[in-house]
């Protein structure tokens, strides 16, 4: 410890304006947070589907979801448990090319229900989906995506909090209502802007 500088030595570094109020930047750390027993899904079988309110209800198998247009998100996580993650990579494809796959959204499709392999579920406005927002991500920082953290593949909303993300998703329903998922049901909140700090029911 520096005592001899005394207390007019140090100065606070300004706080990255990255990191959303109330957040602390996780660094190297990535943790883990999984509510179930993690899935072990082969690829050969693996299958993503968008169902519900589209055109065209479509299933594809990892080839099928690999020979669409693929894109990368270049930034930031926030978990509502006030860690993030900054700087990162994430590759995948498009909710946008997916939607445009199964022939488009129906005029009467307000929301997304997103569920996992496992059964996870968590509930999204179709707005937050759409617009280059949204990503089914198989990869990150370069490398495939690890198991523990969604792989073979996982929902990527990251303007908002990280429990939208759905881990090991398998199916994207478009709803003309909403549906709360999850945590949604155990009292995290509907849309979760890390912003504007909307982490429990009534925030
Ligand atoms: N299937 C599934 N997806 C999930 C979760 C989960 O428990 N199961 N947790 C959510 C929460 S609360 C967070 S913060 C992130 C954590 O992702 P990570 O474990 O890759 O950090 O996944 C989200 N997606
Ligand atoms: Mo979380």
């Amino acid at each position: 410890m520096d005592v001899t500088r005394g207390f007019t030595g140090r100065r606070r570094a300004a706080p990255d304006p990255r990191l959303p109020p109330g957040q602390y930047d996780a660094g190297a750390d990535w943790p883990v947070l999984t509510a179930e027993v993690t899935p072990d899904l082969p690829t050969s079988t693996w299958t993503l589907g968008v169902s519900g309110l589209v055109a065209t209800p479509t299933t594809w198998t990892w080839n099928e979801a690999h020979a669409l247009p693929s894109s990368t998100y270049e930034g930031d996580i926030h978990c509502v448990t006030t860690w993030s993650k900054l700087g990162m990579a994430f590759t995948g494809v498009s909710v946008d090319t997916l939607l445009e796959a199964a022939g488009g959204p129906l005029l009467t499709a307000t929301h997304v229900l997103a569920t996992s392999h496992t059964g996870y579920t968590t509930n999204l406005p179709l707005a937050d989906v759409t617009g280059g927002r949204a990503w089914v991500a198989w990869e990150v920082d370069g490398a495939p995506l690890p198991v523990a953290h969604g792989g073979p593949a996982r929902l990527l909303v990251p303007h908002l909090y990280f429990w939208k993300s759905a881990k090991w998703v398998a199916d994207l329903r478009l709803l003309d209502h909403d549906e709360p998922g999850f945590w949604e049901q155990n009292g995290y909140h509907d849309r979760g802007d890390p912003w504007t700090e909307q982490r429990y029911q009534g925030d």
